[in-house]
């Protein structure tokens, strides 16, 4: 049979760079670049091209499992697995009532529209209440940030990376990641474009990364941003750099946060932060003084002990310096549908609408924190988590203490998994059920689009035919649901928008009662009605479907992402940015130091890799190949300890012990290691359980006390550990 070459989209990371699939007897058997993507014009990383391994994995699930009392799995039909879960279910929900039944949604599930569009249907139709995702281990505290300064969850500022002249990127190594709260393609160009155009980028990092040495480097002691950031505001304020204009057109609540600032000057927080009082000075200065600046963080400021007051100051460092909503400074983008906006007029997901059973946390769109949910399992009592489902995620090695998650899931009385393998948390699931590739699925990047700083559509046809018998999500949520009496769906009129669809369910080919409304649909009609849509033809050259499939290499919506819209972002009743909320005044106000235990004298932070995922891509053999699981550590903390690079060391924390090959490097600041997660696999993927490592998250806390209040981030960055030589003996 000939080959064919079909254009898509990879969704592993947020660049989501143009593929070209070749594809043989229904087979994929090569990836690479699209040429012909406008923004990523022939580029695409090592796991992009690898995922053919991952499509073609031997170890795939490809079948419905159960498990079986040796603890094994076999292989059992569609329909036995989907009518058993809905018995259990049934059983569960009627001794125990809906609040036993949870779900957590893995990184994956964001990369795909019909996923995650189905999940929240299920989540409110059935009133879900145990909801769960990477979102606390990642970005909620962005979130939480945007909800306090605009009075909207969703609305987050992406640097304008293509007209700025001064990028102060703190916590993120894009060189790396590739960009993640952003979505552009080619990332590393975009930044050495700045550069070139003679701006400057300035890196905050308590590594000098693959990033920071493109660029300037300033070393910063693990989660002390806050005071770092503190104290750019200070001096700002106290030189009178501030955009005053800017600040009375945009803002509320600037003569609080001076004055909660004033504190903090760079002598107070140099020996917090580890930054010279004249470095911060400069930069404050600096940024000031820059025609068009942006402040930009990532996961280097969410993982830390004060993630939303550090998401916010970073925001706020935009504004006082009139960047924000300005070109080249830190711009909104504009979603493919009117997500956000409808969410904000239905109140579907907010911000503290309900309160977590363990620990008192606000949600956060609808999630509680993931490192409460062993304990929410374990903890007796009306409302305990009994029947978990989990998708695309991988909890025991992305949560705190992933040993106590993993002894409380074997607790549970059901647990379904919708996954690609056999990893480390589904091994001692009830049932695990095969879902599709992003090869295997139709999808557009409807979240992705609204954080791109150049607007840009794509819609891709799933490139081959599900392998097996893999579903979609969407699909097995819906059979799900379907027999526990609930239907993700089921517009009648007395729903938000229900008498529109039903009327457009009738008119479909075979439509009336009982046809399921299909993902595609929903995406057309958001497609349509979004800011950009044809509005079902009122508005010429306007997006659909039908245009988007006209264009298969993806399609620029607009030069740049406009500006000037802030008044329309900010919902607060006076259309004003706070600068001021009590949140986070009263975090201001009681940031202390934490005084350095000798017990446990370094922090530890994370690391990305190229050739890694999260935990997800060690099965590919072309990316783990050769590859080792190692600390990194400062030649004089290393040698403190007696440790000689490629020795064997232990680092341990208040909270657990881990053994990891020692790798010593000048790139770190002293007093810092860094250990990547994702490692230590015991699941059904070979190559990956045979690639050795650790899991890096059993030096982290699941402790209440230990989970950031305002969004529930996980404490994984700047956790206070010590590091030992493992002797001979002891190995
Ligand atoms: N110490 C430390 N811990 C961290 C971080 C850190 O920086 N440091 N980072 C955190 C961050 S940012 C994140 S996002 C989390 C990630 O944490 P999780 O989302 O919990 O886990 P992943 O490692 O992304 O695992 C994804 C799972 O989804 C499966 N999968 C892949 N594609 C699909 C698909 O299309 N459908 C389905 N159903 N399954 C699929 C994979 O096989 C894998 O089992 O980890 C967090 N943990
Ligand atoms: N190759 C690869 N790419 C990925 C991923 C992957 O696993 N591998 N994961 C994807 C995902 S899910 C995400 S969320 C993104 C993340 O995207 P990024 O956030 O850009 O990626 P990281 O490499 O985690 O960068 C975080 C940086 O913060 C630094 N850091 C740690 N602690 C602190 C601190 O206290 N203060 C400051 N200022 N910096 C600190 C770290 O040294 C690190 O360089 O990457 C995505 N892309
Ligand atoms: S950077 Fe790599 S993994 Fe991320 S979208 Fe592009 S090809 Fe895929
Ligand atoms: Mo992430």
């Amino acid at each position: 049979m000939t080959a064919r070459e079909v254009p898509t989209y990879c969704r592993i990371c947020e660049p989501l760079c143009g593929l070209i699939a070749t594809v043989e007897n229904d087979r994929v058997v090569r990836l690479r670049p699209d040429r012909q993507h406008p923004l990523s014009q022939g580029f695409a990383c090592p796991k992009g091209i690898a995922f053919t391994e991952v499509q073609n994995d031997p170890d795939r699930v490809l079948y419905p499992l159960r498990r079986i009392a040796n603890g094994g799995f076999e292989r059992v039909t569609w329909e036995v697995a989907l009518d058993e879960i809905g018995a259990r279910l049934r059983a569960i929900l009627g001794e125990h009532g809906r609040e036993s039944l949870g779900w957590y949604f893995g990184n994956p599930s964001t990369f795909s529209y019909s996923h995650t569009l189905w999940l929240l249907g299920f989540q409110l139709a059935a009133g879900l209440r145990h909801v769960y995702s990477a979102g606390s281990q990642d970005v909620n505290n962005r979130f939480v940030a945007s909800e306090l300064l605009y009075g909207s969850l969703t609305s987050v500022p992406v640097p304008d990376l293509d007209r700025t002249d001064f990028l102060l990127m703190i916590g993120a190594n894009p060189v790396v990641s590739h960009g993640s709260v952003v979505s552009a393609p080619r990332i590393r160009d975009r930044l050495t474009g700045i550069t070139k155009r003679g701006g400057r980028v300035v890196v905050v990092d308590p590594r000098r990364t693959e990033t920071a040495r493109l660029f300037d480097h300033v070393g910063v002691r693990p989660d002390t941003d806050a005071w770092l950031l503190a104290a750019l505001l200070q001096v700002i304020f106290a030189e009178r750099l501030e955009d005053a204009a800017a600040l009375r057109d945009q803002a509320a609540g600037v003569a609080e946060l001076r004055s909660a600032v004033a504190r903090f000057t760079p002598e107070l927080t140099a020996p917090v932060t580890g930054v010279d009082p004249d470095v911060v000075r400069a930069l404050a200065r600096d940024l000031a003084a820059a025609r068009r600046a942006a402040v930009y963080g990532r996961t280097g400021t969410c993982l830390g002990r004060h993630a939303t007051l550090v998401a916010f100051l970073i925001d706020a460092l935009a504004v006082v310096t009139g960047n924000l909503d300005r070109p080249g400074g830190s711009v909104f983008g504009r979603e493919l549908a009117a997500v956000s906006q409808l969410n904000a007029r239905l109140r579907l997901l907010g911000y503290d609408q309900k309160r977590s059973r363990v620990g008192d946390f606000p949600d956060v769109l609808g999630t509680f924190p993931a490192t409460i949910m062993a304990k929410e399992i374990t903890t007796p009592g009306p409302g305990r988590l009994r029947a978990l489902f989990t998708s695309a995620g991988n909890p025991v090695l992305s949560v705190p203490n992933g040993d106590e998650l993993s002894a409380a899931l074997r607790q549970l009385d059901l647990f379904v998994s919708i996954d690609l393998y056999l990893n480390d948390t589904n091994r001692t699931a009830d049932y695990v059920l095969p879902a599709t590739t992003f090869l295997e699925r139709d999808d557009a990047p409807l979240p992705f689009t609204g954080l791109a700083p150049i607007p840009y559509a794509q819609y891709t046809e799933p490139v081959v035919r599900p392998y097996g018998e893999a579903r979609q999500e969407w699909e097995i949520i819906d059979a799900i649901a379907s027999r526990i009496g609930v239907q993700p769906f089921a517009f009648g009129p007395a729903r938000p928008g229900g008498r529109a669809l039903s009327a457009l369910r009738r008119r479909l080919p075979g439509g009336g009662a009982g046809l399921r409304v299909r993902p595609r649909l929903l995406l057309d009609l958001a497609l349509r009605t979004g800011p950009y849509g044809d509005l079902f033809g009122l508005r010429r050259g306007g997006l659909s479907l039908a245009e988007l499939r006209r264009h298969p290499h993806g399609l620029v919506l607009g030069e740049h992402v406009r500006t000037g819209v802030l008044r329309h972002v900010v919902r607060h009743r006076d259309r004003r940015v706070r600068l001021a909320p009590p949140q986070i005044l009263a975090e201001l106000h009681a940031l202390a130091d934490t005084p350095t235990d000798p017990g446990y004298p370094l922090r530890i932070i994370g690391m990305r890799e190229l050739k890694s995922h999260n935990s997800w891509m060690h099965n590919a053999e072309s990316l783990i190949a050769r590859r080792e699981h190692a600390a990194r550590l400062h030649p004089k903390d290393a040698a403190l300890a007696g440790i000689a690079d490629g020795d064997r060391c232990r680092i341990t924390s208040a909270h657990g012990s881990i053994e990891v090959t020692a790798r010593l490097t000048e790139d770190l600041t002293e007093g810092t290691i860094a250990v990547p997660h994702g490692w230590g696999h015991r699941g059904g993927w070979r190559r990956a359980t045979a690639a050795g490592g650790v899991n890096v998250n059993l030096l982290m806390s699941s402790e209440i006390t230990d989970v950031e209040r305002l969004a529930g981030m996980a404490h994984l960055n700047g956790v206070p550990v010590r590091v030992e030589a493992v002797t001979t003996e002891q190995i």
